[in-house]
């Protein structure tokens, strides 16, 4: 089947790089991308495939009916691939409303569009409704406790993950209730090129390059289980083709590390790989500082489900995946100086003062 993809939040870190991934394994496929190019949204993350015949690129909000009603009719789309939200902690601790607004009110839109759109179509069995969610709705573990499963109760902690939370049970209740053919992926922290940088690994990376000091939250003592990025995207491309509707799948990369290894880790690469650190060694950067407020103390995901039933592993490892990003991000000084914006900085100095 040749599929007719609308993929939500495409001009994002895992967006871009699952548009990537698509029109490269898929190229008679379709693919729209709808994004509302937010500050974390960049039309150049998608410089690989712009002008390809199969691909466009429309810039609009997923709140807005009127257009995604206009793209599923007009693009005639059989697959959803729903990436489009507020994704950063931080930022949802300064102002939960557009988390509430895009995350919960944008995904009820496409959902009641996409269920129009099928009903309209006689309700194709290979029509699929993708959304992409995080392992944090399912709250915080202790160190000894096992890693969360597809069937541990939701407990998210902070405005970010109560509005994904909010996302995917109507995101499941279309499937119980009107039987709309939807997945749902819940997946770990990611990281490699186009991310951007506010979050953890680009952070570090950058701050590193331009010798600003490493803050790192509470005791360092925080663990994450990190996913590569391109494996993410190999895990959503089996979940897309062989995935069962209704069904919730597990994604990580099975690399839990404390904050503060990272970190250290990330010096030693930065130490090892640029020829011209402000600083250096690279660790006399770190700086501890206030901690998050709600910090999450640790999260582990258990792939069992997607690795014995579709077949999935991730195959790269923490050490490799790292240094693909240290390197992309030295050899994309041009990508991430200018987001460095005056937003950025406003949006800086906010988050790192209350810290
Ligand atoms: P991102 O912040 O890099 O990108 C989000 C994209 O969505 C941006 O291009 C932005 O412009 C767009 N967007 C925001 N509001 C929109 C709106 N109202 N209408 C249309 N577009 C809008 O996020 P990301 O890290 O690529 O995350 C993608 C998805 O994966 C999110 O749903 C996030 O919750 C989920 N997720 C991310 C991670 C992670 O580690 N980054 C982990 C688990 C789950
Ligand atoms: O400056 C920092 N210092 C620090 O110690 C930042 C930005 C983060 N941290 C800590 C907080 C977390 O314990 O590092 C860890 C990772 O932080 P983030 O990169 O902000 O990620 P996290 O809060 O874990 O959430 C991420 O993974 C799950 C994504 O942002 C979410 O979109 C995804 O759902």
């Amino acid at each position: 089947m040749n599929r007719r993809l609308l993929v939500t939040g495409g001009a994002g870190f895992i967006g871009a790089n699952f548009v990537h991934h698509w029109c490269q394994v898929y190229p008679d496929d379709r693919v729209v991308v709808l994004d509302a190019l937010t500050y974390a949204g960049n039309r150049l993350n998608l410089a690989l495939v712009e002008g390809r015949e199969n691909f466009r690129f429309v810039q609009g909000d997923i709140c807005d009916r009127t257009i995604i009603d206009e793209l599923l009719l007009t693009e005639n789309i059989d697959t959803i691939a729903h990436f489009a939200a507020e994704s950063h902690v931080d930022r949802s601790i300064l102002g939960p409303a557009a988390f509430v607004q895009t995350n919960v009110v944008g995904t009820f839109t496409l959902l009641e569009a996409f269920r129009q759109h099928w009903e309209i179509k006689a309700q194709p069995s290979d029509y699929r409704f993708l959304h992409v969610s995080t392992d944090e709705v399912y709250g915080s573990l202790g160190a000894d406790d096992p890693a969360f499963c597809e069937t541990t109760p939701y407990a998210p902690n902070s405005p970010y993950s109560a509005s994904k939370a909010g996302s995917d049970h109507l995101v499941r209740a279309y499937y119980h209730t009107y039987q709309l053919p939807t997945i749902i992926t819940n997946c770990s922290n990611n990281y490699g090129p186009y991310q951007f940088p506010e979050k953890l690994i680009p952070l570090m990376c950058i701050n590193t390059l331009i010798g600003k000091p490493l803050p790192v939250y509470g005791d360092g003592k925080n663990v994450r289980d990190w996913l590569y990025v391109g494996d993410h995207c190999l895990a959503l491309d089996v979940v897309i083709n062989r995935g069962e509707p209704g069904e919730t799948y597990n994604i990580g990369g099975n690399n839990e590390v404390e904050n503060i290894n990272l970190v250290q880790l990330l010096c030693q690469m930065m130490d090892e790989l640029a020829s011209d650190l402000p600083v250096h060694p690279a660790k006399q950067l770190i700086t501890f500082v206030k901690d998050r407020q709600g910090h999450d103390r640790r999260y582990a995901i258990n792939a069992n489900k997607i690795k014995t039933q579709l077949g999935w592993t991730p195959s790269v490892t923490i050490a490799e995946g790292l240094r693909l990003t240290v390197e992309w991000y030295l050899n994309h000084r041009d990508w991430w100086e200018p987001l460095l914006s005056a937003e950025y900085q406003a949006y800086y100095r906010k988050n790192y003062s209350v810290k």
